[in-house]
């Protein structure tokens, strides 16, 4: 697009929104100040880089064989930094652990250490990205369907190791980039069928976590996911969205909010504002649900922008991480990166743009219908015309001519693989 008629369009977008008392120049500093986690596992349909890796397990799933995924730790990183460079803004690199620099040897989980993330932290240093983490519990020989929850202490036991010392590879991590590293934990605890003991499972799972983060780690911060159900393990999950928030409101931990992780009908928009009171920070998985937790793309759909206000109508934003958690292996991994990053960062702008005084004066005057007609109006603003302003300032490709690079990637780099 011409840089002569994006500046002209953001000129009449900031008109039309000055009208509503928004500064549109304030918004794109906010939008500079708002930073992805962008998730690695998207780039190689969460394989990882374990000489012993099997196959993925834990109840999620990423379908699809779209040629070109990142067989290796330089092409996922290339990959990676490709995608970054079609995304306007900063953004943060969030690893799980079997995406370790283990250097063609068998590391087990309960071995690993910081010296295994220590070319990812030379790297995000040289490419001014800031690391998260996450413990793997699935695609092992000991997943099972009990990790943390196990009755077998040994099991039990090997879990809790693997998690302590992803919090010493996360706290390096964040003393090394002078920021905390967020830790999200996630386990896949469940059961497939009927089962009874519910109570001994969350009690095991309650001390595991205790023991887990009984260090103090200054520089890192431990976020808990809990969800609905994974595949094989449909009829109980151990640490479900109750769990978690009790355990997260009690011991101050961050609670993660995946958005795959709930009923169809059931708004993870919701919880924003119902658990802010008792949680201090909430971490994000933004991801598209489609009929169950796929893990489809990102897109602006309504969920997702619904998400976005309310943590803007809350005055949470700096309550929040904002990582990404999807894996289709079906199209263009590269592609699916910058589309799903693109559209969380839409979604944040549009609720940025959002005349939320405005909105509140007439809910709390009982103007009912003019919240209404404010809201939907707002979806025919001219928002588009300040995110294409906020790529021209960040010099990525404006509109859809990240297509183009993209199809230039896989022409030289990807279709080689
Ligand atoms: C699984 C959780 C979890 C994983 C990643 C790979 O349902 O969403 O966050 O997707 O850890
Ligand atoms: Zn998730």
């Amino acid at each position: 697009m011409k840089e002569e008629l994006i500046l002209k369009s953001y000129e009449i977008a900031k008109e039309r929104y000055a009208a509503l008392g928004i500064d549109t120049d304030k918004v794109l500093e906010q939008l500079q100040d708002f930073h992805l986690s962008m998730h690695c596992w998207q780039a190689d349909d969460v394989k990882g880089f374990e000489v012993q890796a099997g196959a993925l397990s834990g109840g999620i799933q990423s379908t699809g064989d779209f040629p070109g995924a990142a067989r290796n730790i330089d092409e996922l990183r290339q990959d990676v930094l490709k995608a970054k460079s079609l995304i306007p803004g900063t953004h943060r690199l969030n690893l799980h652990e079997i995406y370790g620099d283990f250097q063609g040897k068998v590391v087990d989980r309960d071995e690993v250490s910081v010296e295994h993330f220590q070319s990812w932290i030379d790297w995000g240093k040289e490419h001014d990205t800031k690391l998260d983490f996450n413990s793997t519990s699935f695609s092992h020989p000991k997943s099972g369907n009990l990790s943390l929850s196990n009755p077998d202490k040994g099991i039990r036991d090997f879990w809790i190791e693997h998690s302590k010392r992803c919090r010493d590879i996360a706290n390096a991590m964040g003393e090394a980039q002078g920021d905390p590293c967020i830790m999200n934990l996630w386990v896949h605890d469940g059961c497939k069928d009927v089962s009874v003991n519910h109570a001994l499972y969350r009690n095991l799972l309650n001390q595991s976590l205790d023991e887990i983060f009984a260090k103090e780690q200054p520089m890192m911060k431990d976020c808990i996911e809990g969800k609905v159900f994974g595949i094989g393990l449909e009829s109980f999950t151990v640490g479900s969205h109750d769990f978690y928030t009790a355990y997260a409101a009690k011991n101050d931990k961050i609670l993660t909010i995946d958005t795959g992780h709930y009923h169809p009908t059931e708004s993870p928009a919701d919880k924003v504002s119902a658990v802010l009171p008792f949680v201090k920070e909430l971490m994000l998985h933004v991801s598209r649900p489609v009929r169950w937790d796929s893990d489809h793309v990102t897109i602006m759909d309504d969920p997702t922008q619904e998400l976005f206000f309310e943590i803007v109508r809350a005055g949470a934003l700096d309550r929040v991480h904002y990582g990404l958690d999807f894996f289709d292996g079906s199209i263009n991994r590269i592609g699916a990166y910058v589309i799903g990053s693109r559209s969380a960062q839409k979604c944040m702008l549009r609720a940025l743009l959002e005349p939320k005084e405005l909105l509140a004066q007439y809910e709390l005057a009982g103007e009912g219908f003019k919240v209404l007609g404010v809201m939907e109006e707002q979806k025919a603003m001219p928002w588009q015309a300040v995110y294409d302003m906020f790529c021209l300032k960040n010099n990525v490709p404006v509109g859809d001519a990240f297509i183009a690079e993209i199809d230039k990637y896989v022409a030289e780099v990807t279709s080689k693989r």
